[in-house]
C-alpha cells in the first residue's frame, strides 16, 4: 500500500505476479491484495471508494452498487478475456471503461480445451484413479475403452478466437470433421483455415462425437446446454466446457451422465464455482478441473501485463488498449 497522492490510485483486487505490482507502482499509488484475502462486495466497495482504477479478475462482480461506492473510478481492467463479471450497462451509465485480455490466451486455452477433450474421451483421469487405488490387477480387452478422437466429428459451440483454435487443432492435427455453430457465421477464409462447416444447433448436437463449448456467458447462453439439448446428443458423445459455468445446466448434465444419455464430460468451469455440483463430483465419467484453461506461466503473465498495459495507457491519455465498451478518455 502507498500514500503517494500525486499518482492515480489503483486497486489490484487479487494476488498477482509481484513484478506486476512493481510495474504498476512506477505509475500509480497501488493498493494490492498479495495475501489474496477473500474480499467480498462490501470490502471491495470500501477499498474502491478512493480509487481511480482497478485490476480485477473474473471473481469480482463489478455492478451498479459497487460503482456507486466508487465515485472516482474510471477504468476496470479485467485479467480475463471473459467479462461476464462486469455489468456493462452499469459501466456505460457511469462512463467507466472496462477492458479484458483477448488474444494473449487464445492458443493456450485452445490447447487446454483439446487436452480436456482427450482426457475425457480416453478416460485418462478415471483410469489413473483406478491405477492409484491399486485396482489394476491384469489387462482386459475393454479396460477403459473410450471414444475415438482422430477422424471423429468435432462440434464447437461458439466460434470466436478460442473456438477457431480448437477447430484448427481438430481438423489439422487429428483429421476430425469440424462442425460449428456461432451467432454469426465465419467468413469463407476463416472457415477454410479451420476446415469447419457451419450448422444449426440441432445438427451440431446430433452429429458431434465431441462437443466443445467456447461461447461467452450471457443471459442468452444461460443453460444453453440443458436436458433437451443433452437428449439430442449421441449416447456415445463427449461434452467439454471451457467457457463458463451456467452455460451448462449442471444438474441436467449429471442426470444425463448417470443415465448414459451421453458418455462423458470434461468440465473446467461450473455454476457457482469454486463450488461444484455434488452429483458431478460423484460421477466417474466426468473429468473436473478448477478453471485452469489459461493457466500457463507465460499466458498468465501475458494476461497480467495486458491488464496493466490497459491501466497505464489509459492514464497516460492514450486510451485503453482492449476496451470492451465504447467509453473513452482518461
Ligand atoms: C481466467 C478466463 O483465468 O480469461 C477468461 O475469461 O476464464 C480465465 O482465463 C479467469 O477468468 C480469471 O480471471
Amino acid at each position: 500500500m502507498t500514500t503517494d497522492r500525486s499518482k492515480p490510485r489503483i486497486l489490484v483486487a487479487r494476488a498477482v505476479f509481484p513484478d506486476i505490482i512493481d510495474r504498476l507502482s512506477r505509475h500509480f499509488a497501488v493498493e494490492h491484495n498479495q495475501g489474496d484475502a477473500p474480499w467480498g462486495p462490501a470490502e471491495l466497495a470500501v477499498r474502491l471508494a478512493d480509487k481511480d482504477g482497478a485490476l480485477t479478475t473474473g471473481s469480482e462482480r463489478i455492478d451498479a452498487a459497487l460503482l456507486a461506492a466508487a465515485p472516482r473510478l474510471k477504468i476496470v481492467a479485467n485479467m480475463a478475456v471473459g467479462y461476464n463479471n462486469f455489468d456493462v450497462d452499469a459501466l456505460a451509465a457511469r462512463g467507466v471503461v472496462g477492458t479484458n485480455t483477448p488474444d494473449v490466451l487464445t492458443e493456450t486455452t485452445a490447447d487446454f480445451g483439446f487436452a480436456l477433450l482427450l482426457a475425457t474421451a480416453r478416460r485418462i483421469t478415471e483410469s489413473e484413479h483406478y491405477l492409484r487405488a491399486g485396482a489394476w490387477k491384469r489387462w482386459r480387452y475393454d479396460m477403459f475403452a473410450g471414444a475415438e478422437v482422430h477422424g471423429s466429428t468435432l462440434g464447437i459451440l461458439g466460434m470466436g478466437r478460442i473456438g477457431q483454435g480448437i477447430a484448427r487443432r481438430g481438423a489439422h492435427g487429428f483429421g476430425m470433421d469440424v462442425v460449428y455453430h456461432n451467432r454469426s457465421r465465419l467468413g469463407p477464409e476463416l472457415e477454410a483455415a479451420c476446415r469447419a462447416r457451419y450448422v444449426g444447433t440441432d445438427e451440431l448436437l446430433a452429429t458431434a462425437d465431441h462437443l466443445v463449448l467456447v461461447l461467452p456467458y450471457s443471459a442468452a447462453s444461460h443453460h444453453a446446454i440443458g436436458a433437451a439439448e443433452l437428449a439430442k446428443m449421441k449416447p456415445t458423445a463427449t461434452l467439454v466446457n471451457i467457457a463458463r459455468g451456467g452455460i451448462v445446466d449442471d444438474a441436467a448434465l449429471a442426470a444425463a451422465l448417470r443415465a448414459g444419455r451421453i458418455a462423458a464430460a470434461g468440465l473446467d468451469v461450473f455454476a457457482g464455482e469454486p463450488e461444484v455440483h455434488p452429483e458431478l463430483l460423484a460421477l466417474k465419467n466426468v473429468v473436473l478441473t478448477p478453471h485452469i484453461a489459461s493457466a500457463t506461466v507465460a499466458t498468465r503473465r501475458a494476461m497480467a501485463n495486458l491488464a496493466a498495459d490497459n491501466l497505464i495507457a489509459f492514464f497516460e491519455g492514450r486510451g485503453a488498449l482492449t476496451p470492451v465498451n465504447a467509453v473513452r478518455g482518461a
